[in-house]
């Protein structure tokens, strides 16, 4: 198949979601089309049968807001034409959902006519908090209801969709995936004694330093922890809650147990030396960060919301806490940390059930028989 795939390209779950499935399916011999303002961050060198489309938005001194989803819906029209492209794939429903109604229609009003099937895929705060906001609502729900396929990443996300959107068409629950191969457990002392002394545990935290991320409660937790259990933090990603939780950290003498990494390319690397991730969000449609942890082999200690249940067993592959618990989230993670056979015995669960329910084998195959159905559906 022919896929172009629309994503935000920079830090985020879905722009790291939507890459990864695009080189996984042109691992599997598809040719596949990225189509954003800049090349997404994991797409790091070329690869075979992939192909970097960049969406060019001028700037006149009339547009206060230069109108980059017209600009993409252009260039997801001309990108199909040029390539027949066989699909569109567009990862969060705000402006991409949008543009790719644009530009189907674009195509069928064309000289050689024909339906560009898209798939919208819906990733959280696109429905949860940006969907929600009166201006934007009406046009997320009709690019959901026009779309010709719709995923969302939890069964969590589709109810909700569902439910707040009073969507009536199918929502297929494709759940989001890691590769197993490139995320796991790395015994390296060297990079492990980069960052903690020898008997000293290693906690992280990944995301991208958003309110909805509760950085306050990260910080919070470590401090209760470290005075239990030797311990260092490091913090990967960057965001506008990023100075608070330094500042935070410097006030409680944490300066130099709490490590801000910013943005890192090689996330595997910390992660695979990683012993527990702490995830305290508000919300969460899935987790992206924890599945990553689990394949490895690093628990999590969490907050039980939105789409964390379908991805961490609690007790079995980490913990589940209420949110803004920060104590019970602490004693968690030191009853943990205290046990390293336990902790590694969980860490091994949480790899299992990485491969089993959510290894990229598992899922990108729905995903191409999802795309079959679209385009079957299409030419009918
Ligand atoms: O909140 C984020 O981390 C950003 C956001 C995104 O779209 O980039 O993440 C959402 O999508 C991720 C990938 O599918 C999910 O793992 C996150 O749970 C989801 N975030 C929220 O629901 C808050």
């Amino acid at each position: 198949m022919k896929i172009g795939i629309t994503c935000y390209p920079t830090y985020g779950g879905s722009g790291v979601v939507a890459t990864e499935i695009g080189l996984e399916l042109a691992d599997r011999g598809h040719e596949v089309h990225f189509i954003s303002y800049s090349q997404p961050i994991r797409l790091t060198s070329s690869r075979p049968n992939v192909h970097y489309h960049e969406v060019e938005v001028s700037q006149y001194p009339l547009f206060e807001y230069p109108p980059y989803d017209l600009a993409l819906a252009s260039r997801m029209a001309e990108v199909a034409d040029i390539y027949s492209l066989d699909l569109l794939h567009v990862h969060y429903a705000i402006p991409h959902s949008v543009s790719a109604l644009l530009a189907r229609q674009m195509l069928a009003n064309g000289n050689n006519g024909r339906r560009l099937p898209f798939v919208t895929t819906l990733h959280g705060t696109d429905i949860t908090l940006v969907g929600l906001d009166r201006s934007y609502l009406p046009i997320t729900r009709f690019s959901i209801e026009h779309s010709d396929g719709v995923t969302a990443i939890s069964n969590y996300l589709r109810d909700r969709t569902v439910q707040e959107f009073e969507i009536h068409r199918p929502i297929r629950v494709i759940y989001n995936f890691v590769n197993c191969a490139h995320y796991c457990r790395k015994n390296d002392p060297e990079l492990r004694g980069e960052f903690a002394e020898p008997g000293e545990r290693i906690l992280v935290h990944l995301s991208n330093f958003r309110p909805v991320k509760r950085i306050p409660d990260v910080i919070e937790v470590f401090d209760r922890v470290r005075k239990q259990v030797p311990s260092r933090l490091l913090m990967i990603g960057d965001g506008p809650d990023r100075p608070a939780a330094e500042w935070m950290a410097k006030r409680k003498g944490l300066r130099d147990r709490v490590i801000f990494l910013g943005k890192q390319d090689r996330v595997a690397d910390k992660l695979g030396i990683a012993d527990l991730m702490l995830l305290p969000s508000e919300l969460e449609s899935f987790g992206l960060a924890a599945l990553e942890a689990m394949a490895c082999e690093v628990p999590t200690v969490a907050t039980r919301m939105g789409g964390v249940p379908e991805v961490i067993q609690h007790g079995e592959t980490g913990y589940l806490a209420h949110v803004g618990d920060v104590d019970e989230m602490a004693r968690c993670a030191v009853e943990i940390l205290s046990d390293e056979s336990r902790l590694r015995a969980m860490g091994r669960r949480g790899r299992q059930v990485a491969e089993e329910k959510f290894g990229a084998s598992k899922i990108i195959p729905q995903y191409e028989s999802y795309y079959g159905e679209m385009i079957e559906a299409a030419t009918r």
